[in-house]
């Protein structure tokens, strides 16, 4: 008879290989989803720059696996990478202030068929290692607890994301519709603009370290934040409710604006949302594949600078971050949840989430995913900007596996999002994730909702 330490040992060892098998197949899901996303692009726009402000699609498709290689082959297991070269050129991508700060990249690319052969070599180190080597060791900071698998896996997860966002850019003529892509769900006219009370309470920001398999280290610690009551919008801003703020002419007025969003609405001479066009006088919304009407119920995607401008004119401003999760998670018991509905996971009752839709859904879609306060799609559709400057929680530590992740932007020009898009995978909606972009960054599934305080 086994002693029971023996046995213990015995069970860990089963535990470990199934971790193993279930890591890869993790992995692999991943890589196939970022190879269907880069199949919907057309190989002429490959090298093509569709944001100013981010590097060409072609870095993303290098980046990727030499992330994973840099974090968990070299500095998890440290052993030598593939290919110096490419391990410095995809390392990182870039957050330039304005287009007149955007680094200089390379002449030439690598060709996409060097780019691919490096990708599977890649992939196959990594699940090489992941099935064969110690990759959750205890006594290595970057490994233990399986930090650097879960940090390439919710990378690349986050960079579909990006994928989507940037490919939003690309001209229609330049991309191709999945076979069986859901087509657009427009919807009628907007629900009428409504405020709920939140009542003053408590709102628990973060988590614990040991207590989530994992999260980036700007999720940590806990901590719990007093809210004083506010009102909040049931909905997110609509295309309808903005369309009133643009027809008001508000874009050519500076007393609503702050002072670098103003910079930033004149200098490149922004009229509208960037995901509106102006076609032959009319406004009309830039979907994925196909120009289509502007849907009145579709949350309005914004950058900072435009939704703190419409706050402004609506005499109310944007919430905080304690104040979205009071709203989200927070209930009249005083007791607190771990999604918005409750304690059970999401799925699609609840929220468009995941990559269910090409381009996003009419606000209050998913009654099943309510908060305690009856407020609607605080998950999904689109990420909401809040008016908290990124910055570190008490506590932060940068994490060993990536610790330039969040350091780099606690630079008081980052603001928080939260909340998750349409392009969001399902692991993401933690409770405790915080998205950040700097404020005149237009490009991202990002919409708002406005708050008040009597
Ligand atoms: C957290 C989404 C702002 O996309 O720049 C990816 C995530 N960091 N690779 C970004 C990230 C490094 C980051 N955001
Ligand atoms: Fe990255």
């Amino acid at each position: 008879m086994p002693s029971t330490s023996k046995m213990a040992q015995l069970k860990t060892d089963l535990e470990r290989s199934l971790d193993r098998r279930a890591s890869v197949a993790r992995y692999r899901a991943n890589r196939r989803h970022t190879r269907e996303l880069f199949d919907v692009v057309a190989p002429e726009a490959y090298e093509t720059r569709p944001i100013e402000l981010r590097n060409p699609i072609v870095f993303y498709e290098g980046h990727l696996p030499a992330f994973s290689v840099n974090t968990l082959v070299k500095k998890g297991l440290g052993r030598p990478g593939i290919d110096p070269r490419f391990e410095v050129l995809f390392e990182r991508g870039i957050d330039p202030e304005d287009e007149s700060a955007v680094p200089g990249t390379p002449a030439g690319w690598p060709s996409r068929e060097a780019i691919r052969a490096y990708g599977r070599a890649a992939d196959d180190a990594i699940v090489a290692a992941l099935l064969n080597d110690d990759v959750a060791r205890e006594d290595n900071p970057v490994l233990s607890g399986g930090l650097a698998v879960e940090t390439i896996l919710e990378h690349e997860r986050m960079h579909q994301e990006t994928l989507l966002y940037l490919w939003h850019r690309l001209p229609h003529d330049q991309k191709r519709a999945p076979t069986g892509a859901p087509r657009p769900v427009l919807g009628g006219d907007a629900p009428a603009r409504r405020r709920v009370r939140v009542p003053a309470g408590r709102a628990t920001l973060g988590a614990k370290r040991g207590e989530i398999p994992f999260g980036w280290d700007n999720e940590f610690q806990e901590h719990a934040v007093l809210v004083p009551e506010f009102q909040i919008d049931v909905h997110d801003v609509t295309n309808r409710d903005y369309l009133e703020f643009v027809r008001a002419g508000c874009y050519d007025r500076e007393d609503l604006w702050s002072e670098e969003g103003w910079r930033w609405r004149t200098e490149h001479g922004v009229r509208h949302p960037v995901f509106w066009e102006r076609r032959n006088g009319e406004l009309r919304w830039r979907g994925m594949f196909e120009e289509l009407p502007l849907a009145p119920a579709w949350p309005v995607f914004v950058s900072h600078a435009e939704a703190s401008a419409y706050a402004r004119w609506r005499d109310s401003r944007l919430p905080t971050e304690p104040e979205f999760h009071r709203a989200a998670y927070g209930t009249p018991s005083g007791a607190e949840r771990a999604f918005p509905w409750g304690d059970e996971p999401p799925d699609p009752s609840r929220a468009n989430f995941d990559f269910a839709t090409w381009d996003p859904v009419p606000v209050g879609s998913f009654p099943a995913g309510a908060s305690a306060w009856g407020i609607h799609d605080l998950l999904g559709n689109g990420w909401e900007w809040t008016s908290t400057v990124f910055a570190p929680f008490p506590g932060f530590e940068p994490m060993p596996s990536y610790p330039v992740y969040s350091t780099d932007f606690f630079d008081g020009k980052h603001w928080v999002m939260k909340g998750g898009s349409l392009a969001t995978g399902k692991e993401l909606l933690r409770r405790s994730v915080r998205n950040w972009f700097r404020g005149n960054y237009p490009y991202v599934y990002a919409t708002f909702r406005t708050v008040k305080s009597e």
